[in-house]
């Protein structure tokens, strides 16, 4: 279905990177670069012009308006903009491009060296329905169903009551929770299929279609992988990203808090597997589910390195940049699966601009006030400073706010912490919902999956915030009723209300 014709490539040095990304990511590719001596070319929307990785950039230059579509999404602009520049490889970053099996054949064919995985290992992860025929021929494990698109309704009927309902129908070309329908029972599968394939057309121009048996509350556990050119792998063990809302993750962690020695490495070694399976090279993801009896099944392979690669990255001590970037140059992985070892805990909490007490949907506005937390084993990335305004052309996330501990419990201390000193004013955020969520009983025991947020969370619980607010309002109130008396009286003002600190406070 797909050919491999690429020719591996042995860059040698390599002297400078253009950034086809925006934000945070964007940020920190380029800190990788400068690390390694490397120049940076920044391209930027009309929406994007005074935002910091803009000005990190040893160059910059803006490519469109706004939109995606007429600026991060413009394949033929960045690469002209790559060639006037003279730089010699392009990173995507997450999302946008990172994942456009064309582009990086475009890169390779304009001589560019594209900071990612090859055409051909794109398209294969990229269609669900090769990736698990792939996968299949090296015995990674998969949740009962086809490897093969549904040909016919009769078809999905005889894999229906072989395998039991309830079953899921997936598009081939989704991924990440796009194009799947829950079927519960036989009655309902003729209409779903129809609706499942005709989603598919129009969402992805491919109605191809395939069955899994629908596993009910599964944890989402991930593995990090680096192949280099030289068809060496190791895994960078795994990342717990169970809590998520409409597929959009809100916290990971490393590791996962349900795994063994024995099954992380099981799981390390099919996601090995499944990256043989299909030639890859770079920085990748293999997502697995895994149920109440820590059995797991393949899901899907992200072909990019993912929003919450830092996790891995804490608990590894690998920069994923540095070892993408090394890896697209032509050399081979520094050290084997023997040399990496977990060192503590990582928790991220990506800090959106979203509002929890409205079903998390995206809020808009100025960062009025933007005061990250520091200190002992807190990472913060982020894209915007203060008095910027959150564009609404591209992603909620504001930034991601990461910590590493000793262990899980001083992890959790440590996030709430960082938490309680992260300071934004302008917009509503995911901070506090965080800060409920790690506490919970549920999190704490590590005994979660999937359904975390349906099951436990209701915005009340958020809303003690409020009460505070209330209480800080009531109490100034009386301070400045209070001031006005004694003035009012000719009073010289008492130490009290002279200092009474609720400027201090922020609230
Ligand atoms: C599933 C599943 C249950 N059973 N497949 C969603 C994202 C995409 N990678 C696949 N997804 C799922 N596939 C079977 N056979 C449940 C999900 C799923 C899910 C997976 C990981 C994290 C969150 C999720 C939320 C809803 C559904």
């Amino acid at each position: 279905m797909f050919l491999n014709t690429e020719k591996v490539i042995f860059a040698g040095t390599m002297q400078k990177i253009l950034v086809a990304n925006r934000g945070e990511i964007a940020m920190r590719v380029m800190r990788t670069a400068r690390e390694m001596g490397i120049k940076t070319v920044a391209v930027f929307s009309e929406a994007d012009r005074n935002m910091p990785f803009v000005r990190y950039a040893d160059e910059a230059y803006c490519i469109g308006p706004a939109p995606s579509a007429q600026s991060y999404l413009r394949a033929e602009k960045i690469l002209q903009v790559a060639k006037q520049t003279g730089a010699d490889a392009i990173h995507p970053g997450y999302g946008f491009l990172s994942e456009n099996a064309s582009f990086s054949k475009a890169c390779a064919d304009a001589g560019l060296i594209f900071i990612g995985p090859s055409e051909y290992s794109i398209n294969m992860m990229g269609s669900k329905i090769a990736a698990k025929q792939a996968a299949k021929k090296f015995n990674v494990p998969m949740v009962p169903g086809t490897e093969d698109p549904i040909q016919s309704v009769e078809e999905a009927k005889e894999i229906a009551a072989r395998i039991g309902f309830p079953i899921l129908i997936k598009a081939s070309a989704g991924g990440g929770g796009k194009g799947m329908r829950i079927v519960e029972n036989m009655e309902a599968l003729e209409e779903q299929m129809r609706t499942a394939k005709s989603e598919a057309m129009s969402a992805f121009g491919d109605d191809a279609v395939f069955i899994e048996k629908y596993v009910a509350a599964p944890r989402h556990v991930e593995i990090q992988l680096l192949g280099d050119q030289h068809g060496n792998y190791v895994y960078l063990f795994e990342r717990e990203c169970s809590i998520q809302r409409r597929h959009q993750k809100l916290i990971e962690e490393a590791p996962s808090s349900c795994l063994t020695p024995d099954i992380r490495k099981a799981m390390g070694e099919s996601a090995v597997a499944v990256a043989k399976s299909c030639n890859y090279y770079g920085a990748g993801t293999v997502e697995f589910l895994v149920d109440e009896n820590l059995n797991f099944y393949f899901l899907e392979m992200n072909t990019r390195l993912q929003v919450e690669h830092c996790v891995t990255e804490m608990i590894t001590g690998v920069d994923l940049v540095k070892e993408q970037i090394k890896i697209a140059r032509g050399e081979k992985l520094s050290f084997t699966q023997d040399d990496l070892k977990m060192n503590g805990h990582a928790l991220e909490l990506r800090v959106c601009a979203e509002d929890p007490l409205n079903q998390f949907l995206p809020d808009t506005g100025k960062l009025e006030m933007y005061k990250p937390p520091k200190g002992p084993g807190v990472r913060v990335d982020d894209g915007f400073e203060e008095g910027m305004e959150i564009p609404i052309f591209y992603d909620s996330m504001i930034s991601k706010l990461v910590v590493h501990a000793g262990d899980r419990e001083q992890a959790i201390e440590r996030l709430c912490r960082a938490i309680d000193e992260y300071y934004i004013k302008g917009i509503h955020t995911t901070l506090q919902f965080g800060k409920w969520a790690v506490r919970t009983e549920a999190f704490r025991s590590g005994n979660f999956d999937t359904k975390f947020i349906e099951k436990y969370f209701k915005p009340e619980y958020l809303s003690q915030h409020d009460t505070e607010a209330e209480e800080v309002a009531a109490l100034l109130s009386s301070i400045i009723w209070e001031e006005e008396r004694q003035r009012h009286k000719g009073e010289r003002l008492t130490a009290a209300t002279q200092n009474s600190g609720w400027k201090l406070r922020r609230r």
